[in-house]
């Protein structure tokens, strides 16, 4: 039997922080041996925010160096980057006439993005959910591992393609959200009520996964906390819960024992711990990054490699799109 089919992207948009390593990429290291996967790097989502081309080429190259050191095998999975594809934007304009503005104007991160970018509130950003769409229907996928965040965009992917299906017959597999468990939402070191996010402007509040040890020791020690001294998981207790989280997902533990190790201690000794784990669990995938990122042959030829793998795959269902939707191919 043929194994399912995994379907994932990261947008390079950012420096990553530890959220997009242990609520992402780092499980789909995991997943490659049981499903045939495509990763992608979603640079036509990040420029729905304003980017500066250098640094969007360099954030690309280096995501795909971080994919490759987290354990990536590109014999095994397709990892590509999205805009040297081009059925995404073609997908995405067919998927744009059977979505309605409404639908995209109640997402959560369009509203919060619209927020926070008041100066530049694009099509792009409004469109955003409808390429992502675009990016997981092309491939037939029966899973998309995301974090919690996105599980609303993948929820409006499965109502798109029932959509299509029923007006033009059965053409999409209707995919379903994976969503991880531990690690699924890293919060931010500063509010903790806010997930992690590699836009935050606040450095303090983000582990960047280029960080140096003391950088995240230092970053550790400065998380928010609260003024009594119990170190466990509680709803009123946030900052502590979320540390207690990210130390149970970098030791491979669960919370319970992660809450076990540390009961009786003082914070101050609490944060260096976790610091220590984080920091010492990077280490090996950071070397392994700087030493990829400086073979740009190598870490080429692997794009190269996946972006004519995810030309095949995609044209095949882009076509049938297309005839289903009634283009002239002649007759
Ligand atoms: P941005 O700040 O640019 O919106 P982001 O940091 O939220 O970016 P994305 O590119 O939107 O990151 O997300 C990449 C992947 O990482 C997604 O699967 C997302 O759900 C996951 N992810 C992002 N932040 C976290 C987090 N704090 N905890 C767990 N998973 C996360
Ligand atoms: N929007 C996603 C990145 C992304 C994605 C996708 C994730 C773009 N296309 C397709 C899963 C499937 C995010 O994580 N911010």
């Amino acid at each position: 039997m043929e194994n399912k089919v995994l379907y994932s992207a990261v947008q390079p948009s950012g420096n990553l922080t530890i959220g997009n390593y242990a609520g992402a990429i780092r499980n789909w290291v995991r997943m490659q041996s049981e499903f045939d996967c495509f990763f992608a790097i979603a640079d036509m989502h990040a420029i729905t925010v304003r980017q500066e081309p250098a640094l969007l080429r360099r954030r690309t190259a280096e995501l795909a160096a971080l994919y490759l050191a987290c354990g990536i095998d590109p014999e095994r999975c397709t990892l590509y980057v999205q805009s040297q594809v081009s059925a995404h934007a073609e997908l995405a304009w067919a998927l744009n006439c059977i979505t309605y503005v409404g639908e995209m104007e109640r997402m959560t991160q369009f509203k919060d993005k619209s927020r926070k970018h008041a100066d530049n509130i694009n099509m792009g950003l409004m469109d955003y959910p409808v390429l992502m769409a675009a990016d997981i229907l092309l491939y037939q996928p029966h899973y998309v591992p995301v974090g919690a965040d996105q599980k609303q965009h993948v929820e409006i992917t499965r109502d798109i393609a029932i959509r299509f299906n029923n007006r033009y017959g059965e053409t999409f597999r209707v995919p379903e959200p994976y969503i991880m468990k531990e690690g699924a939402s890293i919060k931010s070191l500063q509010e903790p009520a806010k997930k992690m996010s590699k836009s935050d402007e606040n450095a303090n509040a983000s582990v960047y996964l280029t960080d140096d040890k003391d950088t995240i020791i230092r970053k550790f020690k400065r998380a928010v906390t609260d003024s009594d001294n119990e170190i466990r998981v509680s709803p009123e207790k946030a900052g502590i819960s979320n540390l207690l989280n990210i130390y149970a997902s970098f030791a491979g533990c669960s919370l319970a024992e992660a809450e076990n190790t540390f009961r009786g201690k003082g914070y101050g000794d609490f944060k260096l711990a976790v610091g220590e784990t984080v920091a010492d669990a990077l280490a090996p995938v950071q070397e392994e990054q700087r030493r990829l990122l400086s073979d740009k042959e190598y870490l080429n030829s692997v794009l190269q490699a996946g972006a004519e793998r995810a030309f095949k795959a995609s044209r095949k269902t882009l076509s049938k799109v297309y005839r289903k939707i009634g283009f002239y191919r002649g007759e």
